[in-house]
C-alpha cells in the first residue's frame, strides 16, 4: 500500500452510503482540510478516531494537528473515503451503473458494507417491508465475484497457454490479471497460500477458478459490515439473523442518520458531544453557564428518542466504530513525526504531534522516512528520547510510532514532501 489507504462504502441503493459517508466526513472538518492529489466527486476524507500520542505525555493541552482535530487525546486522522454508488443485482453484467461502479472498486484498499438492516428497501433500493438483508451480503459479493470471474474467463485459455509456454509461477500469472485491480504480488501470494490442495493453473476447473478469486477477495477486499438502520423497529430481527449467519463476520451496528442528527446539533451549539460516544450533554444537563442554546420541546423528545433507540441501547452511533474496524482490517497504524524529538513540536511553536500519517503495521521505519521526506538522504532516524531506530526496524502501536527524521546536510531536495 504505498500510497494512501483508501475506504470504499459499497451497498444497494438507499441502504445508507451517501449519509454513513457524511457522518463521518463533515464533523469538525473546518480545522485544516486535507489535500488531494486528484478530487474526485465521489471521494471525501473521512476522519478516523485513534488515541493520541499527546496523551501518552499529558500534553494534550498543546495538540494542535496540521489535518483533522485532537481533543482530550483522542485524535481525528484524515483517511479517503470512496463513495461506489450504483451497485445493483446484475451490476457484472452491466446492469445499472454497474460497470462503473466496479471500475471504482479497483482502488479501494477495503469496503465498508452498508446494509439497511430495517428491512424496507429492496434489492433495487426500492421502498418494500419486510425485505431480508441477509440476501443483500450474498448478492453483494457474488456481484464482485461474478464481474473479478468475468474478466478472467473471457481470457481464461490464453493465460493457461501463457502460462505454460513461459513456464511462470501461479503468482507471476496471476499477479498480471489481478494487478488491474491494485494487488502487488504479495497479496497475490497470500491469497493463493491461503487455499489448500490447490492443483497447477492448467489443471483449475471453473469450481477451482471460484476458489481462487473468493481467495483473492478476502485479501483485495477485506469487509466491514455496517448493519445501518437500527434506530428502526425492524432492525433488531434482521441482525440477529446476520450475526447468526456470520458469526465470523466484522459486523458493527449503525444509524448513520442519527449520527448526522447528532452532528448538526453539536455544530448548531444545542448540545456537547463527543463523536463515537453515547456521551449527549444539554443545557438542562450541564446548567447555564455551560454557553448551550436552550432546546425546544420538539427538539428535546427528538433527543430522548435517539438516546433510547440508539445510544443506550447500542452505546453509540456505531459510525466512528465502523471506520476504526476497517482500519483495523487494513492493520493501520497512526505514526507521529516531529522536528524536535524532545519535546514533540514542529518547526516553530509551542504546539506538539502537528503531524500523523497512518501506515501498515509492520511497515519498515526506513520505509515511513521515505514515503515521507521523498527522495532526500536521510542522516538518522530517532524514537522518542533521541534512541537512534534501524531503518529496518518496524512500526507499530507504541512501537517507533514517534520519530524524527535528521537530513544529511546538503540533502534537502526539492521532492521532499511536507
Ligand atoms: N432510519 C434510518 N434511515 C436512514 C439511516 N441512514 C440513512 N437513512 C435514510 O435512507 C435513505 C437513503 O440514504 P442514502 O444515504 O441516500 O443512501 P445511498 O443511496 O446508499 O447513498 C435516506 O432517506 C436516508 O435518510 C439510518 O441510520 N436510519
Ligand atoms: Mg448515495
Amino acid at each position: 500500500m504505498p500510497r494512501d489507504p483508501l475506504i470504499g462504502i459499497v451497498g444497494k441503493p438507499s441502504s445508507g452510503k451517501s449519509t454513513t459517508l457524511n457522518s463521518l466526513t463533515d464533523a469538525n472538518a473546518k480545522i485544516g482540510s486535507f489535500p488531494f492529489t486528484t478530487i474526485e466527486p465521489n471521494r471525501a476524507t473521512g476522519y478516523l478516531k485513534i488515541d493520541c500520542a499527546c496523551s501518552r505525555y499529558g500534553k494534550e493541552e498543546l495538540c494542535k494537528p496540521n489535518y483533522g482535530w485532537c481533543e482530550n487525546g483522542s485524535r481525528h486522522v484524515p483517511i479517503d473515503l470512496l463513495d461506489v454508488a450504483g451497485l445493483i443485482p446484475g451490476a457484472s453484467q452491466g446492469l445499472g451503473l454497474g460497470n462503473k461502479f466496479l471500475d471504482d472498486l479497483r482502488q479501494a484498499d477495503a469496503l465498508i458494507h452498508v446494509v439497511d438492516v430495517s428491512g424496507t428497501t429492496n434489492a433495487e433500493g426500492k421502498a418494500t417491508r419486510g425485505y431480508d438483508p441477509l440476501k443483500d451480503i450474498e448478492w453483494l459479493q457474488d456481484e464482485i465475484r461474478l464481474w473479478i470471474e468475468g474478466n478472467l474467463n473471457k481470457r481464461w485459455g490464453s493465460i493457461v497457454r501463457r502460462h505454460t509456454s513461459t513456464k511462470s509461477s501461479i503468482v507471476e500469472t496471476l499477479r498480471a490479471q489481478f494487478g488491474g485491480y491494485g494487488a502487488n504480488a504479495t497479496l497475490v501470494r497470500e491469497a493463493i497460500d491461503s487455499i489448500e490442495n490447490l492443483p497447477p493453473l492448467e489443471e483449475w476447473d471453473n469450481e477451482w477458478i471460484t476458489t481462487v478469486i473468493k481467495a483473492f477477495m478476502r485479501f483485495k477486499f477485506p469487509t466491514v459490515l455496517a448493519l445501518n438502520k437500527i434506530d428502526h423497529p425492524d432492525a433488531d430481527k434482521n441482525v440477529s439473523k446476520i450475526l447468526l449467519k456470520y458469526p465470523d463476520t466484522r459486523a458493527v451496528l449503525t444509524s448513520a442518520i442519527t449520527e448526522i442528527f447528532l452532528r448538526k446539533l453539536k455544530k448548531q451549539n444545542y448540545i456537547q458531544y463527543e463523536e463515537g460516544t453515547e456521551f449527549v450533554d444539554t443545557l438542562e444537563d450541564l446548567g447555564p453557564d455551560c454557553g448551550l442554546k436552550p432546546l425546544d420541546e420538539k427538539l428535546t423528545e427528538r433527543l430522548e428518542d435517539i438516546k433510547d433507540l440508539v445510544l443506550y441501547r447500542f452505546g453509540s452511533t456505531g459510525v466512528v466504530q465502523v471506520l476504526q474496524e476497517a482500519a483495523n482490517v487494513l492493520d493501520l497504524v497512526p505514526v507521529f513525526t516531529v522536528r524536535n524529538i524532545n519535546t514533540f513540536t514542529g518547526n516553530s511553536g509551542s504546539n506538539v504531534f502537528r503531524d500523523c500519517m497512518l501506515f501498515k503495521r509492520g511497515t519498515k521505519v526506513g520505509s515511513v522516512a521515505r514515503s515521507i521526506m521523498g527522495e532526500v538522504t536521510i542522516a538518522a532516524i530517532e524514537g522518542v528520547s533521541g534512541k537512534r531506530v534501524s531503518p529496518d526496524d518496524t512500526i507499530d502501536n507504541n512501537k517507533n510510532d514517534i520519530l524524527t527524521f535528521k537530513v544529511a546536510p546538503g540533502g534537502v531536495s526539492s521532492e521532499k514532501k511536507e
